[in-house]
């Protein structure tokens, strides 16, 4: 095999590899963003806004690094991957703990939601990594946890305490539902492509779906995406 670098060329036709390329320049954009947007935005907004810099920041640097990686080995860097979720889906939790307290919500919330994600991505790293044949199995235990996660925010805690809470509280609410649902549900997508396979294998090849691909569209939506919506949020108040 001939020997590449860091400095390896992306080819016009490296889809995935352009996604990792881009996907760096948008996170490093963002946490830019959003740090510099820190110093005027309201006091009670202004831990989310840095929590969605620092989840951007995290996932700058890992998209710098899973971008050579891609590149260098033309694979997924599926441990750095859930390195970077593992510490960037808690914060998110944190994001969506922070925007419910604003309705009541105890500490308690943050910690079930960040222990069910914990299970959604050791489960779905198992799946992936460790446990190939068994990708089926461990994707429906990392899927119950995630629907955990939807049940709370969409019937459970989080929707009872929308209720009672003011018109603005309600309205973030229901964007962070809609992220929970949509823009999560982008990567068990994700997942059903990386695992597939038999017939379901030649389908994903035929129609050329990437599981990276996938993911790296669902970063861009969750990370980005609800950090502005975040940010929309913090402006709408004053
Ligand atoms: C910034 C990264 C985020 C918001 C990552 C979220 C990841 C998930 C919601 C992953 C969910 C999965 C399932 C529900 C089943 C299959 C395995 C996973 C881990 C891809």
């Amino acid at each position: 095999m001939e020997h590449l670098n860091l400095l390896t060329v992306i080819k016009p036709d490296n889809y995935v590899a352009f996604t990792f390329f881009i996907g760096t320049m948008a996170m490093m954009a963002a946490s830019v963003f959003f740090f510099f947007e820190l110093g005027n935005t309201s006091k009670d907004w202004r831990t989310s806004v840095l929590v969605s810099g620092i989840i951007t920041f995290i996932a700058a640097v890992h998209y710098y690094y899973m971008r050579s990686y891609n590149l260098e080995t033309n694979d997924s860097p599926v441990f750095f991957r859930y390195v970077d979720w593992l510490l960037t889906v808690p914060l998110m939790c944190v994001e969506f703990y922070l925007i419910t307290k604003k309705a009541g919500a105890k500490v308690g919330l943050l910690w079930k939601l960040i222990f069910a994600s914990v299970i959604m991505l050791v489960a779905g790293y198992w799946g992936e990594a460790v446990a190939k044949k068994e990708a089926a199995f461990w994707g429906l235990i990392s899927g119950l946890a995630y629907f955990w996660i939807v049940w709370m925010v969409w019937k459970g805690e989080v929707a009872q305490l929308s209720k009672a809470s003011s018109p603005a509280v309600q309205k973030a609410i229901d964007s962070l539902l809609k992220f929970v649902v949509i823009g999560w549900g982008i990567y068990p997508l994700g997942y059903l492509v990386g695992t597939a396979d038999g017939q379901w294998y030649e389908f994903c090849k035929n129609w050329n779906l990437n599981m990276d691909i996938i993911y790296n569209i669902g970063d861009a939506v969750n990370k980005i995406g609800f950090g502005l919506v975040v940010y929309a949020l913090s402006r709408s108040e004053d």
